[in-house]
Formats: C-alpha cells, structure tokens, sequence
C-alpha cells in the first residue's frame, strides 16, 4: 500500500494542518535514534517486547484479502461512551468534535473529522485479537498516525504516545499507549472507516487507533486526545493503560 501521497494530497494536508512542509515529509530518523530498548518498567524484562524490537521494528502484521474479512466485527468492551460530551458530538454527527494531539510537541493541533479525512489514507485488511479469545478480520482506513506526529512535531523527549478515550472506567478514561516505534509504524493509523463505512460507534466512531502488531486492548476506540509523554509512570495508575493498571495486563501486548 502506498505510504506517500501524491502531491496534491500532500499540499491539502499542509494546508489543512497548518504544518511545514519539512516538518512533514521528514524521515522517522528520530524514531531509531529513541532509546525504546531502555524501557519503562519492566518492559525490558518482556521477552515478547524484545523480541520483536529485535526481529525489527518494522516488520510488518499479516494484511489479508478482501475475501476474508469477517461479516461482523464483533464489538468489545465499551460500546457506547455515556459522558454528555460524547452525546453531543454523536447527535452532531462529530461536526464540532476535534482530536486534540499535544503534550511534548512543539504544536498543538486540533483536527477535526474532515481534516483526518483529507490527510493521506491508508487501508489495511488485518486481523484482530481479543485477550478473551475472540478474532475478527476487518477493513480499516485512516491516515497514519506518523502524519500527525509529524505535523506536530514531537520534542526530543517524547517517549510515548498516550490515546485518551471518550469512555470511563471507575471515574478514569480509557487509555492506552505506545512507544514511538509503533507509533511510527506503517500499520498504526488512526481508523475513521470500517469496511467501507464510516466507522460505527460500537467500534469506536468518530476514530479508532489500530496498532496492528498488538493485542485487541490496545487499540483504544473512541480517541479525544493524543498526547506525546516522555513516562507514563506518572499517569493514571502508571502502568500505561486502563488494563494494564486494572487488571494487570501487559504493556507490551505483542502478538
Ligand atoms: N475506549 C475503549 N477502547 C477499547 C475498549 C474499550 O472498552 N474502550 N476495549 C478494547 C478491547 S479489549 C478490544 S478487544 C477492542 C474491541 O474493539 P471492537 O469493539 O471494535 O471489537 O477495543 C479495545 N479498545
Ligand atoms: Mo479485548
């Protein structure tokens, strides 16, 4: 699939973002150069964390064909955010809704759905894999997330990227997070579609993270904020994510 696009997409995105051209269509040098091996906890005690961070940190998830996509994908979890904020936006159809991405970047940006919609796309047919012993194969489209890090441009301390969701769990939003290795990732995007449509609400609407070399948990639906951390020790319950501070869950949930 095509990771570039063509250059009239790529003025669009400038313009819509408002970001340098440079700032845009730089490398993910950066990202090599991030010390992700000295982890977080005890992340470098993970041996599904090291080895694929050995393996490469760009190998690529199983992509499938149109044929295999299964007929529902099966929602999980959190269906339905309850916050009246949410409401609205839903009742609005996500018109005045805008994904906030700040923290350690040296610009905040507040996208909404029709500027995620005109950045470049990418469509992948991957398969899904809940903890609880469910798969599902779906369609999912939506720019890389590497295009908004990019437009935001990240600071040299930034560590990790933190997805807040328009759920809660015990007074606390659904969370999650990665390094940056996965966040620069081809196959990490932010979802907006599903199999052609627009992507339900029980799936995540208005948009989705897939983070396709990790478990079913880590790919927060509902996403209101992004934000560039350089720990997540001091964040929520300090393991990382809802799950991992919950119930104990794995960081790193490699597959
Ligand atoms: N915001 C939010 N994201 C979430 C969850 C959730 O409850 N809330 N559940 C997670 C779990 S455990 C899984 S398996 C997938 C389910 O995605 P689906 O509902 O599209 O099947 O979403 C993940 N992301
Ligand atoms: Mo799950």
């Amino acid at each position: 699939m095509p990771d570039l696009p063509p250059d009239h997409t790529r003025r669009r995105l400038i313009a819509t973002i408002g970001a340098s051209g440079a700032g845009l269509l730089a490398g993910c040098d950066r990202v090599n150069a991030s010390p992700t091996m000295r982890s977080f906890l005890s992340l470098g005690e993970d041996a599904s964390y090291r080895a694929h961070r050995l393996i490469g940190g760009k190998a690529l998830a199983t992509e499938f064909d149109a044929s295999q996509v299964s007929p529902l994908f099966r929602p999980n979890g959190a269906t339905m955010p309850q916050s009246p904020q949410y409401q609205r936006h839903l009742a609005s159809g996500f018109a005045k809704w805008r994904l906030r991405v700040d923290g350690l970047v040296r610009r905040t940006l507040d996208l909404s759905l029709d500027a995620i919609r005109s950045l470049p796309q990418r469509t992948q047919i991957t398969r899904h894999d809940c903890v609880e012993g469910w798969s599902a194969i779906g369609q999912w489209t939506g720019p890389q997330l590497s295009h908004l890090l990019r437009a935001a441009q990240l600071s040299d301390q930034a560590r990790y990227i933190v997805f807040y969701c328009a759920d809660e769990e015990g007074g606390r939003p659904y969370y999650e997070s990665i390094d940056l290795n996965d966040a620069y990732h081809p196959q990490t995007i932010l979802a907006h579609r599903l199999n052609g449509r627009p992507l339900p609400v029980m799936n995540g609407a208005p948009v989705r993270l897939r983070v396709e070399r990790q478990l079913g948990y880590k790919h927060a639906k509902f996403v209101m904020r992004i934000e560039a951390r350089a720990r997540l020790d001091d964040l929520f319950g300090g393991k990382g994510g809802m799950w991992e501070d919950r119930s104990g869950y794995q960081w790193y949930a490699g597959i």
